[in-house]
């Protein structure tokens, strides 16, 4: 899979994606993310990428031009299965988007800053608009950085044990039960007996009925 990201902050995006996971879909060959700096596509000797909002009001709106510019010379090169746009004005993350996210072969990110982008961006070249939660960040790389780790993580390959990502929280709308290891006796504070029971089928009776039990308590939402 092919990732490119458009930012106008893409020193934070460094971080995230030279690590862990990430870092090692990159050494496998599996994924590749390309970060592109919008600055250098900006307007004049000042490379402008933001304006005062037409019809008034404070903050500014990032220009059409230059994201316009910078998604058409990578059009050019590769057609992008989707072109999303991290705003906190959109549907918000789940598993079900990142599953289906990490099927596709070349995805373009647009983060945005300041007040957002001009809309006709939008309209023309986004297919998809992302927010990771109710809540407003800065801007779209960290966002995005979240995105990025929720696909990534996903492809064929990328995590050795397979089983793992599967059993994730949220693969079946349901959070996980609680995990012990050594020792099954901390200070008294014994794992249950039913792990250590050796019986597969009564283990997996037990974690689903966990699994149930705390998505009631904390997340009855995932019920509905
Ligand atoms: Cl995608 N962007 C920003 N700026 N804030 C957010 C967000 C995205 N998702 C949640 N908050």
């Amino acid at each position: 899979m092919r990732i490119d990201i458009i930012s106008v902050a893409p020193d934070l995006l460094e971080s995230p994606f030279n690590h862990s996971i990430v870092k090692r879909a990159k050494e496998k060959g599996l994924a590749e993310i390309v970060i592109h700096d919008l600055r250098s596509y900006g307007l004049g000797n000042y490379k402008q990428i933001d304006d005062t909002q037409f019809g008034g009001g404070a903050g500014m709106v990032m220009m059409i031009e230059p994201i316009a510019t910078c998604i058409r010379k990578l059009q050019a090169e590769r057609n992008y299965d989707e072109i999303i746009y991290m705003t906190p004005d959109a549907a918000t993350l789940n598993q079900a988007t990142a599953n289906t996210l990490s099927l596709k072969e070349n995805i373009l990110i647009l983060t945005g800053h300041y007040k957002g982008v001009d809309h006709r961006v939008r309209a023309l070249f986004i297919t998809k608009e992302i927010s990771i939660g109710d809540y407003v960040l800065t801007g779209g790389e960290l966002a995005a950085a979240v995105v990025v780790d929720a696909i990534v993580r996903l492809i064929p390959g990328v995590i050795g044990d397979e089983q793992s990502a599967l059993t994730d929280s949220f693969q079946d709308n349901l959070l996980s039960p609680p995990v012990y290891t050594r020792p099954a006796n901390f200070e008294g504070n014994k794992v249950p007996a039913v792990l250590l029971s050796g019986n597969f089928p009564k283990i997996e009776d037990w974690r689903s009925d966990k699994a149930y039990e705390r998505t009631e308590q904390i997340r009855p939402d995932l019920l509905k």
